[in-house]
């Protein structure tokens, strides 16, 4: 059997389930080879009170550099420390582009969340965001990041049905990729909007009220996994969001603090039987 291979360019935060760590087991468990690119080492996320930060950006362009022979079924983009490093990620992104055989480029804007940018996040940032999204072939923003990336208000994530369908056309107008809006709330249940050649479908889950760290990143490698596998994007978002629900359900019973993140490790033998 051939194991698809992905670009994983995203953190590495020792504690906290999140980025590469997250990224890492959930494509390894679903049968998707996952070589790491790691643009920052922290010893937590940034949703904790203290951390350790050490940016790796001058090591990008080179470590990217390297890989410039190989080939790879996709290239997943997640948390970005520097407006340098969003820069790399595209030239990276543009030269694997330039192939014979040219990757699925997943994209997942980490930028912010309920409404707020992420304290490392500057409008520069912001801006060369706006354009890496608009490389992607599949981009995954969560509502505070679609506003973002559209320059449009935020009003809260009960915005379905219309403000959710103009929000998710309005970024379909600067990107060709497809996109999945995640974390739409409607009463006791969250939406995820694809949207895809003009076309949008929903997937539904139950939901759970408190935000658990790193979930956003469960979910976008989730997707990728199963993109990678050969799954059209609906059933790849089905795949996450029912996994993403699986996993609360036993963090919630766990009582472990938000910050450290969706308990998945028990369950990631099920994405190997998809
Ligand atoms: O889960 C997104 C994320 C990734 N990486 C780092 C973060 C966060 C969210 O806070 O701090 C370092």
């Amino acid at each position: 059997m051939r194991i698809p291979r992905a670009a994983c360019i995203n953190d590495l935060s020792g504690f906290g389930r999140c980025s590469l760590t997250t990224a890492i087991s959930i494509l390894s468990a679903s049968g998707v080879q996952a070589c790491p690119v790691p643009t920052a080492i922290l010893s937590k996320h940034t949703g904790f009170d203290s951390y350790y930060f050490k940016d790796l950006t001058e090591s990008l362009d080179p470590y990217m550099k390297d890989w410039n022979s190989l080939e790879f079924d996709g290239i997943y983009s997640g948390f970005l420390g520097s407006a340098m490093q969003i820069e790399a990620v595209e030239k990276f992104i543009e030269s694997h582009k330039a192939k014979k055989n040219p990757p699925c480029v997943i994209i997942d804007p980490v930028m912010g969340d309920e409404g707020r940018l992420y304290a490392t996040y500057t409008p520069q940032m912001q801006n060369e965001m706006k354009r890496l999204a608009a490389h992607a072939d599949i981009l995954t923003p969560n509502i505070t990041e679609a506003c973002f990336l559209t320059d449009t208000l935020y009003r809260g994530e009960e915005i379905y049905p219309q403000a959710a369908t103009e929000l998710i056309k309005k970024l379909g107008e600067k990107t060709q990729a497809k996109i999945v809006l995640t974390g739409i709330v409607k009463n006791d249940k969250i939406l995820n909007m694809t949207y895809s050649e003009g076309d949008i479908q929903l997937s539904e889950v139950e939901r759970e009220s408190r935000v658990f760290a790193g979930t956003g990143d469960i979910f976008s490698s989730v997707v990728c996994a199963f993109i990678l596998k050969g799954k059209p994007l609906h059933k790849a978002v089905d795949i996450a969001g029912k996994f993403i629900s699986t996993a609360l359900e036993r963090t919630t019973i766990s009582n472990t603090p938000l910050a450290e993140g969706v308990i998945f490790e028990p369950l990631l033998y099920k994405l190997g039987n998809i």
